[in-house]
């Protein structure tokens, strides 16, 4: 019996949360996984090095490439070295916060980045390659009626990170109406693992009170406590990555887990599986979390951790997935924070 051709996928941001747990995934699915890594002065291979044991090496399932989206030419000689059959860009200047320090920088990498891929699809005129984008619910910004969002709901951006995902969604719904190019938009709403990084919230606050826990940290200093997010396991999200890309033709679609909880709800949650008792005094830039027990301050508020302008609540109705792709979320915010506490603790014991 002739032996089915193994896909090829080509992941833009392998070394990063999403990229680690896509790459599992295509690995399990007997796909040969190309990644593009960009040059750092440490490895950065972290969340991805135990993908390279002797299996996938003997087997060659698993290639590496140095790589850079603010770079035409390198991203183009990639694709076409490569030729793809599908094409995840999940490489951004990834952080809400840092893009109000750093906009023309995110801007280049994060909506340009995505319009280089898009381009050197066209360019190489790779009909069959399929290319997935990493859209994002920070694209909604300011939302009028703090309901589940979906895929009609109107984008209002609140931050350059934001509009450069606007960028890059509409670039991809273009590129699919003028080209016929097969490009779909995941919008993505927070996800979350043991291998966020680290100045995402809910990693700082699952590392800072494990940490408090144990003794080897003091305090941990937030920004705005009362944004909503809907926090699902990144896990779950990069299975929504492959299903859209296997779907019968390109579209937008929403992932979330339809469940909304406060920075401080998530924080009180986390707190309490630790058996950490924490007491809330005072208000806005003075508000402080007390440990019940010793009286000691373990929260308190800097200023500088607040953006300039906030995204307020984000929820997100995952039923078009569900019904097209059969995708539903199957971790629960309350098992994610589990999860996390547990990496935290062993990578203190
Ligand atoms: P992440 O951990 O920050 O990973 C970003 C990846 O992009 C890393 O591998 C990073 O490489 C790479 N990268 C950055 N600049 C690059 C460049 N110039 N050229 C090539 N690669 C570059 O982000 P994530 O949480 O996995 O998210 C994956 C994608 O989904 C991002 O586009 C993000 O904006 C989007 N998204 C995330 C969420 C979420 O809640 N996590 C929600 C919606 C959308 P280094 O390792 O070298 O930094
Ligand atoms: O964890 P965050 O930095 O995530 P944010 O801004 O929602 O962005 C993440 O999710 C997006 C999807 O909606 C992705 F597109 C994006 O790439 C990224 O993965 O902040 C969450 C909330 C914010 O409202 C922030 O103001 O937490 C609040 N917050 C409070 N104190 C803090 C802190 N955020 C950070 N990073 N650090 C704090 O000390």
């Amino acid at each position: 019996m002739a032996q089915l051709k193994k896909k090829i996928a080509l992941i833009f941001g392998i070394t990063g949360q999403d990229g680690s747990y896509l790459a599992e995934l295509l690995l399990k699915k007997n796909y040969i996984i190309h990644g593009v890594k960009r040059r750092s002065s440490s490895a950065n291979t972290e969340r991805i090095d135990h993908l390279f044991d002797s299996v996938n090496f003997s087997n060659k399932r698993i290639f590496i490439h140095y790589g850079d989206i603010s770079d035409g030419t390198s991203t183009l000689n990639i694709i076409n070295k490569i030729k793809p059959d599908e094409i995840y860009n999940l490489a951004a200047q990834s952080h809400v916060r840092v893009s109000f320090d750093i906009p023309e920088y995110t801007a280049d990498i994060t909506a340009l980045g995505a319009l280089r891929i898009l381009e050197a699809i066209r360019i190489l005129n790779l009909k069959k390659t399929k290319y997935y984008q990493a859209s994002s619910s920070e694209m909604y910004g300011l939302v009028k009626n703090k309901k589940s969002l979906n895929e009609l709901t109107p984008f209002h951006p609140r931050s350059v990170y934001g509009v450069s995902k606007v960028f890059a969604y509409h670039t991809a719904v273009h590129y699919r109406e003028a080209y016929g190019i097969f490009a779909s938009n995941g919008i993505l709403f927070n996800h979350e693992s043991p291998r966020r990084g680290p100045t995402f919230v809910t990693k700082k606050i699952v590392q800072g009170l494990t940490r408090i826990k144990k003794g080897i940290q003091k305090k941990l200093t937030l920004g705005n406590l009362y944004a909503v997010r809907d926090w699902g396991h990144a896990k779950d999200y990069a299975i929504s990555m492959w299903k859209i890309l296997q779907y019968k033709k390109p579209d937008d679609w929403v992932i979330a887990t339809n469940k909304e909880n406060t920075v401080k709800k998530f924080l009180n949650a986390t707190a309490k599986k630790l058996s950490i008792d924490i007491i809330w005094k005072g208000s806005g830039i003075k508000e402080k979390g007390i440990d019940r027990k010793t009286g000691r301050t373990i929260v308190d508020i800097d200023p500088k951790y607040f953006r300039p302008s906030e995204v307020d609540f984000l929820k997100g109705s995952y039923s078009k997935a569900k019904k097209y792709l059969k995708w539903k979320p199957s971790i629960s915010t309350n098992e994610l924070i589990e999860d996390m506490i547990k990496y935290e603790l062993s990578k203190i014991d």
